[in-house]
């Protein structure tokens, strides 16, 4: 077939060096940006592969997040938004990893696998981040998807999320919204216009909020996106990328890991402040005090204030709906507590990574789901979004159902279902504040976080580690949970667990407890037990003190 040679052709001019391998991980493709290019060309390919199977456009976005400018990576994205389906990370990981001179077989052993009609067209939008590799990489993805005789639609500088939502609207012929960047700003704008527009006397102190854009794309898009806001929000974007470096010293991940405020914002105490991470997927909120101390609200507290604000208008409307909010086992347990026995809400707990949560989620007619670090989003069934509209339109409801009603439409539509999404958080966010009249102090008093520590170990086959219950326990390597128990039973209120890294070749220690001193000495107690039991490589862990 012609296209086979094509591939063979245009593959030798992104070639695979000998012997490297790299999987598809819980975050797509990611490493040091010099090993990558053969990987773009590649997963075009998939991608064409996978849109002609679905009939459907599908997305490729080339980023690496929250990592180093000097990394890169990219995210497959499915026909409505989602992420894709296992079996193609596994293809994507087959051809990632196929020597040159495997590369056809390899290609023509999913075509059968999938039964693939190659005379069906092939649709791809491609996105990029900032990253000075990206733009190469993403002309990289288009020729692998050209190679097989399908169309790329280049976006050229997006948010993930942003990309996500142009897959949905393209697949759902526009009923999502409109599949460019200008649509994305009026749907989320207009909704939150609507939102707020009733919020009783919000002054211009309450409307201001400092953005750090990570030095990344998103704030380049929430400056773009500043003008359909008409004034209802006024924000001032620190780490624009003219100066600083993507990433470093700033952004969602570096602010969540370090538990201190970014570099390069100015921040009075008091100021309502937010980060973004290098492709605004993620999104935390922090302040500091009258007495200098920094507050971090992370996605345990942002999705404590929307299950609230929720859970509230299902009330006044008087809808009767199944709602939840989706943690993963790093949710401090605070959290957990504060929603199960004060909220009375139902909290599941998942595997670590954005699609396990996701997939929790659909059960729900409505569910919050949030990563600790500040990923997340909410997602509604049809039939509760069908049931919000019937009611909004129902003439014949009283007053505070129908507001009620109206502003749960509108909540539907300032969110971004397809993936967590920073800018789209942020609006939410300010749009409940607002509504509700609260400061971020008030909202950070909901709970008291406890005191928390995550430590890495490094061994020699993180896989040693098999967890179960949610990544909260280790059946293996024996004897390890019994040890991790016995630690646990020292201190008060105290939680912690090892799991292995999807991202990283390392494992993963989370504990906390009644205070900052405990939880130091748990997680590093635990860290030793891993590295003792688990093959641990390197120096010992040190304690912290
Ligand atoms: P791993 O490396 O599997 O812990 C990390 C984050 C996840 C998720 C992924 C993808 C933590 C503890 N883990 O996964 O939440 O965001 O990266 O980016 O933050
Ligand atoms: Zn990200």
């Amino acid at each position: 077939m012609a296209q086979f040679q094509e591939v063979s052709n245009q593959s030798s001019l992104h070639p695979k060096p000998a012997g490297y391998v790299l999987a598809y991980g819980t975050a797509g493709f990611r490493a040091n940006a010099k090993h990558l290019d053969h990987i773009m060309f590649r997963t075009g390919l998939v991608a064409a592969l996978c849109s002609k199977k679905t009939e459907a456009t599908v997305g490729v976005m080339v980023t690496a997040s929250h990592n180093p400018e000097e990394d890169n990576g990219l995210k497959m994205i499915g026909p409505m938004g989602e992420m894709v389906a296992p079996t193609w990370e596994g293809y994507a990981t087959l051809l990632a990893n196929a020597e040159q001179e495997d590369l056809l077989t390899a290609l023509k052993d999913i075509l059968e696998k999938e039964a693939i009609n190659m005379s069906q067209e092939a649709s791809v939008f491609v996105g990029k981040d900032t990253r000075s590799s990206s733009a190469s990489f993403s002309q990289a993805v288009m020729d692998g998807v050209s190679a097989l005789g399908g169309r790329s639609k280049d976006y050229g500088l997006v948010t993930t999320p942003q990309l996500h939502y142009m897959v949905r609207c393209q697949n759902t012929q526009g009923q999502y919204g409109e599949a460019t960047v200008e649509g994305y700003y009026k749907k989320l704008c207009q909704a939150f216009i609507h939102l707020t527009k009733n919020a009783s006397n919000c002054t211009d102190d309450q409307k201001h909020l400092s953005v750090d854009g990570a030095n990344g794309v998103g704030a380049l898009k929430v400056r773009e996106m500043e003008s359909h806001l008409k004034k209802e929000l006024h924000l001032s974007v620190f780490n624009d990328g003219t100066t600083g470096k993507l990433n470093h010293q700033c952004g969602a991940d570096f602010l969540k890991v370090q538990q201190k405020p970014p570099t390069g914002i100015k921040m009075n105490p008091g100021d309502r402040c937010c980060s973004l991470d290098g492709d605004a997927d993620r999104l935390v909120y922090y302040f500091t005090d009258s007495e200098g101390q920094f507050h971090l609200l992370d996605g345990d507290k942002i999705a404590t204030l929307i299950i609230i604000f929720m859970k509230e208008l299902l009330t006044q409307a008087g809808l009767n709906l199944n709602i939840a909010v989706v943690q993963t086992a790093y949710a401090n347990g605070s959290s957990t507590r504060y929603l199960e026995d004060t909220v009375k809400i139902t909290v599941k707990c998942t595997k670590t990574g954005v699609k396990h949560l996701h997939r929790a989620a659909q059960e729900f007619d409505i569910a919050v789901y949030f990563e600790a670090n500040g990923h997340g989003t909410v997602l509604f069934s049809e039939a509760a979004e069908q049931k919000i509209q019937q009611l909004a339109e129902n003439p014949s409801i009283n007053d505070e159902r129908k507001r009620a009603a109206l502003l749960l439409q509108h909540t539907i539509d300032v969110i971004n279902q397809t993936v967590g999404d920073g800018i789209s958080d942020m609006l939410l966010i300010e749009a409940i504040l607002a509504i509700k009249s609260m400061t971020i102090q008030q909202w950070d008093a909901i709970y008291s976080d406890l005191p928390n520590r995550q430590l890495k170990v490094k061994v020699s086959d993180r896989k040693i580690i098999v967890t179960t219950d949610a990544e909260r326990r280790a059946v293996s390597p024996d004897g390890l949970q019994e040890t991790i128990d016995s630690l646990v039973k020292k201190y008060k209120l105290a939680r912690a667990f090892a799991r292995p890294s999807g991202t990283e070749n390392i494992v993963r220690i989370y504990a906390e407890a009644e205070t900052q001193e405990s939880a130091d000495a748990l997680a590093h107690e635990v860290a030793l037990a891993v590295y003792n039991l688990a093959g641990g490589v390197g120096g010992e862990p040190k304690p912290l003190h």
